[in-house]
């Protein structure tokens, strides 16, 4: 089964908006060649309107990276999900370990999430990953199991057909600690026969499996060589568009 990669740039809380609109458009530039390879950024909320009017034309995807799971109301500071589909995304990262860290997401929060951004049609990025202690102990997989199974509980294969999973070891993720191909390659490996025992053999097969966590374009290949990893996560170094479009162009 072949699965288009997708490489991704979260761009955190960096950029103002002109910031972010004179970042995406160098990247189009340098993308006008790529092929056979989803690359989407995701901004932040204030500038996903002025990036996603920017990118008209463009290969590059846009998504958001969060979302608040009701449809509106007195819920100071959030934004739903028809908000974000109706500024221009087409994808949401959901349940980052930032969130998940610094603002208490639960696995079931996330799984509310994951059921809002499909009810408008944007394609949910779930990520998932233990901690440098949940790895010493020895829980990665237990903890990688709750967190797929519990995010995406009572969701039909229907549903789910545009999820994106991103593994990010969270003690991998902007400390220039990367995993290991071993490490890497279990954890995917696994990943893949989870979805299968969940829902299908099908869905295990065509649904992407990236990495995250200190990608970088002196690591891109290798990792994009590893059997079941079908793109990148990238935060910090996916900033500047001239490293970004090197970790793109992995294979050139
Ligand atoms: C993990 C990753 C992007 P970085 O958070 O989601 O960030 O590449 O800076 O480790």
């Amino acid at each position: 089964m072949s699965r288009t990669p997708f490489i991704a740039g979260n761009w955190k809380m960096y950029k103002t908006g002109p910031e972010a609109v004179e970042t995406a458009r160098i990247l189009t530039q340098l993308c006008s060649n790529v092929q056979e390879i989803d690359v989407m950024i995701a901004p932040t909320f204030l500038s996903l309107p002025l990036v996603a009017a920017s990118l008209e034309g463009s290969k590059v995807k846009i998504g958001a990276q969060n979302l608040y799971f009701e449809k509106q109301g007195a819920f100071t500071g959030e934004v739903s999900a028809d908000m974000i589909k109706a500024a221009g995304a087409e994808y949401v990262i959901i349940g980052h370990s930032e969130r998940r860290q610094y603002f208490g997401e639960t696995n079931a929060l996330v799984c509310k999430k994951i059921k809002a951004a499909i009810e408008v049609g944007l394609k949910p990025i779930l990520c998932i990953g233990e901690s440098e202690n949940q790895r010493n102990k020895e829980k990665t997989f237990l903890t990688l199991d709750k967190q797929v199974s519990d995010g995406l509980k009572g969701f039909g294969l229907d549903e789910l057909k545009d999820l994106v999973v991103a593994y990010e070891p969270v003690w991998a993720i902007g400390t220039g600690k990367t995993a290991t191909v071993d490490q890497v390659k279990k954890v995917h490996q696994y990943l893949r026969s989870l979805l299968e025992k969940l829902f299908s053999k099908d869905f295990a097969d065509q649904t992407r499996i990236v990495y995250g966590g200190s990608v970088k374009p002196e690591n891109v290949k290798e990792l994009m060589g590893i059997e079941d990893v079908d793109g990148a996560l990238v935060g910090g170094a996916s900033l500047d568009a001239n490293i970004f479009i090197n970790i793109i162009n992995y294979d050139i």
